[in-house]
């Protein structure tokens, strides 16, 4: 690893972002061993931030009680107690503390160090909007049954409750390159919808952060960090699941570059993996108290599980689908002469069930293709070529030019295929093919803005973002995800069980 804030454009994916030594200053944080609850650091904005006279403290070795009084030490031990698996944090909301002042107290462990962070409480006048916006948001997330409008509404009402110039529904790809999905901006702002990003702008140790901690706000993007004293011999504190965290410089620059000043993201998890991000842009500082950042943070997990009941729901949906189309093959086939002039004739219906811009059907030794495929010539290279390829399985590439001896004559239109054996001998095959995924796209945002360049040049801009993404996926079509290796699987077994029949048929008429 490089040390934190030293990372360069070609070294960020080894910065270590969970142990900064430093926190942003909207708040100050400090840490007692959990043992004695003796001080081992504190932010250098500790006193300040408590309201505590400097000949107080805070020094090494002082105790808890010392630093927040009696009950606050009772108050605050029993929530360390309560933070879920002792790493995510507990909150304590209005804290008195015996210097008059009232804070908003997060409290979690790291390693063998009790870990409070300070920020101010609000007004009490101040909330309820939120979570009035958020309750909305839920109700209107229960009529909905399809992905897009999800994150659509997602955006919106995560903007009205909040007050971000722009919402983002960030989505990884299985490159872990991401799509900016639904947006909810301001009129004047240029659009990010539809943009693609690649994999290296949230790399990967963020990537696994985001996982385990699911809520991060930065208020300002050009703040200045506030360093946390330790006493000498510490190793760095691991700062995973610190609200106050301080983020890598390179982000700054980025978020600077696009002139945003302030941002917040939710992670979104569908079944244990970072599906996405919930991406709060701010053009001035922006900070959301510790409630509104809870209440957030609630609400993206709403959102995702949503996610994976749509996900579930439109699974079964196409298993439902897939199961009626195979009914009516087995139905038919008791009636038909020439079987695989039959499945050819029905390429259509299987295209619905298909994830992809086009499909063939090599049966019988003849070819039927519809939407999308190769000209004839390289659908005969094809078939005599994948019997070795793929033999019995199910065999697909995202990258046919690099993959298939003769793949590259297949563009530009048809970058991608999948091969879907459909007979128990191999013999007759399903193609599933996908377009190059740059065909059509260009760079959305506005052609004329001009983004500022900090110490690392234009690299750190989105549109640079989009150009480097535009060059490594040249060539390639979407990724076929295990979800679109379920949905072959599942027309596989179809297809097999009704030319099974058919076989078993002609056997028993002959016999
Ligand atoms: C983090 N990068 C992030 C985050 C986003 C992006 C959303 C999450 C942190 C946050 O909430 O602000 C990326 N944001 C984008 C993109 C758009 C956007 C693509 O709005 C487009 C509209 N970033 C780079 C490069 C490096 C990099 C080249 O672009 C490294 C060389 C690093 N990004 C980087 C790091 C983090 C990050 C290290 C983690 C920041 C942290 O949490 O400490």
């Amino acid at each position: 690893p490089v040390e934190f804030g030293r990372a360069d454009l070609t070294s960020c994916d080894r910065e270590p972002i969970h142990v900064p030594a430093s926190i942003q200053p909207q708040g100050c944080l400090l840490t007692f061993s959990d043992n004695d609850h003796r001080l081992k650091r504190f932010s250098a904005n500790a006193a300040a931030c408590l309201a505590m006279p400097q000949n107080i403290g805070p020094f090494f070795g002082m105790t808890l009680a010392a630093c927040f009084g009696e009950s606050q030490t009772r108050e605050i031990l029993a929530a360390r107690k309560m933070a879920p698996g002792g790493r995510r944090p507990a909150f304590l909301f209005g804290l008195e503390l015996r210097t008059g002042v009232s804070k908003d107290v997060s409290v979690h462990m790291s390693g063998d160090e009790i870990v409070i962070e300070c920020e101010s409480a609000p007004l009490a006048a101040q909330t309820g909007h939120a979570i009035s916006r958020l309750r909305m948001m839920i109700d209107t997330l229960r009529d909905v049954m399809d992905i897009d409008r999800l994150v659509q509404t997602c955006a919106r009402h995560m903007r009205d409750a909040f007050g971000y110039d722009r919402v983002m529904v960030y989505r990884f790809d299985p490159d872990w390159s991401g799509k900016v999905v639904a947006e909810a901006k301001a009129p004047e702002l240029e659009s990010f919808l539809g943009q693609h990003f690649p994999s290296g702008d949230i790399p990967a140790q963020a990537r696994e952060l985001y996982h385990k901690s699911l809520l991060r706000l930065i208020g300002d993007a050009t703040y200045t960090p506030v360093p946390l004293e330790q006493a000498p011999g510490l190793a760095p504190l691991d700062m995973s699941f610190a609200q106050l965290r301080s983020v890598s410089p390179i982000h700054c620059e980025y978020l600077t570059n696009m002139g945003v000043r302030a941002s917040m993201s939710i992670s979104l998890i569908v079944d244990g993996q970072l599906w996405g991000l919930i991406a709060f842009h701010h053009y001035t500082p922006r900070m959301l108290r510790l409630d509104e950042r809870a209440q957030a943070k609630i609400a993206g997990e709403f959102v995702s599980l949503k996610i994976v009941a749509l996900l579930r729901s439109n699974r079964l949906r196409l298993t439902q689908q897939t199961h009626r189309l195979l009914d009516s093959f087995l139905r038919d086939t008791s009636s038909v002469d020439d079987f695989p002039a039959y499945v050819r004739g029905r390429i259509r219906d299987l295209a619905d069930l298909a994830p992809c811009d086009g499909i063939g059907v090599w049966i019988g030794g003849a070819w039927a293709g519809y939407g999308l495929v190769p000209a004839d010539d390289i659908i005969m290279r094809l078939v005599t070529n994948i019997t070795a390829q793929a033999e019995s399985r199910i065999w697909d590439s995202a990258h046919v030019a690099g993959d298939l001896p003769f793949g590259a004559a297949m563009l530009p239109d048809v970058a991608g295929v999948m091969v879907i054996p459909i007979s128990p001998q191999p013999a007759d095959y399903l193609f599933l093919f996908r377009r190059e995924v740059i065909h059509t796209l260009h760079w959305g945002g506005d052609p004329n803005k001009t983004y500022t360049h900090g110490p690392h040049g234009s690299r750190l801009t989105p549109r640079k973002s989009f150009e480097i993404w535009k060059e490594q996926v040249r060539e390639h079509s979407a990724v076929w995800t295990e979800d679109d290796m379920e949905a072959a699987r599942l027309l596989r077994s179809a297809l097999i069980e009704v030319t099974g029949n058919y076989h078993l048929q002609q056997l028993q008429e002959r016999a």
